[in-house]
């Protein structure tokens, strides 16, 4: 379908087959309805119920109940195949090599927090949240597991690996939503959302908001840089140093 955005993930060919199909199973089922509709106009009225109920019967069972019951059997079809590709990317259990990014979503811009050498997220609180001094999140320095998590304003990630997304929200409810990579989910207060998917063609790819969360929801954008995995690993380790720089020039003024 040319009118979608060009496709990144490995699972995004499987959503537009569906797509496509779901599109064309209802433009068909119109054209048939409006067919009959119009056919019903022109064909001469049956004169009389005269003929034996058996007969009758058969008929009313081919002219009604098996098309509605192949119908239906259609858009349980449709139902079941959907769900599936639904609750595929919110598996809880990701692959183990899979990438860990946290997503937060404020108003109006997202955040991405890797954890770092560790491999664990710090802790984080509320109180802590201030985004003028270069802590949106709230990172506790109080929390060693901490020190090396990533803040980043983009989402940068390795083509061809499996990828976990943690997603929280800091105030009221966003839409986390990448077009290319056929990927939405709302991102809710208080609640921990998970989505698991496996980008697989580089290039970037725009992030945005699918719920009208305020005045600014309209910029809230990010984007999604895909590359390789040597790319990866010199942008994972450049952020790094970049943590532990400011670590080092913030550590004077934390300790009197
Ligand atoms: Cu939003």
């Amino acid at each position: 379908m040319n009118w979608l955005p060009p496709n990144g993930a490995l699972h995004g060919l499987a959503f537009d087959h569906l797509l496509r199909w779901n599109l064309d199973i209802v433009f068909w089922l119109f054209v048939v309805a409006q067919a009959i509709l119009v056919l019903a106009l022109f064909l001469p009225r049956r004169a009389s119920q005269t003929s034996s109920s058996a007969h009758g019967g058969r008929s009313y069972f081919f002219m009604h109940t098996l098309p509605l019951l192949a119908i239906v059997a259609l858009y349980v079809w449709m139902l079941v195949s959907s769900h599936h590709l639904w609750a595929l990317r919110r598996e809880l259990s990701a692959a183990p090599n899979a990438v860990q990014v946290e997503v937060t979503g404020v108003q109006f811009t997202w955040y991405f927090r890797y954890p770092g050498p560790d491999g664990v997220y710090g802790r984080i609180l509320p109180t802590l949240v201030n985004a003028p001094n270069g802590n949106p999140l709230g990172l506790d320095p109080s929390d060693p597991r901490s020190h090396d998590d990533i803040v980043s304003p983009i989402l940068v990630l390795p083509a061809g690996r499996p990828v976990e997304l943690t997603l929280r929200s800091q105030d009221v409810i966003h839409g986390f939503f990448i077009p290319g990579m056929r990927l939405k989910q709302d991102v809710i207060p208080g609640m921990i959302g998970h989505l698991t998917f496996t980008p697989a063609v580089p290039g970037i790819y725009p992030i945005l908001c699918s719920q009208v969360c305020g005045l600014g929801h309209a910029r809230m954008q990010s984007r999604l840089r895909v590359v390789s995995s040597a790319e990866y690993t010199q942008w994972l380790a450049a952020r790094e140093r970049i943590v532990e720089a400011n670590a080092q020039a913030n550590a004077p003024s934390t300790t009197p």
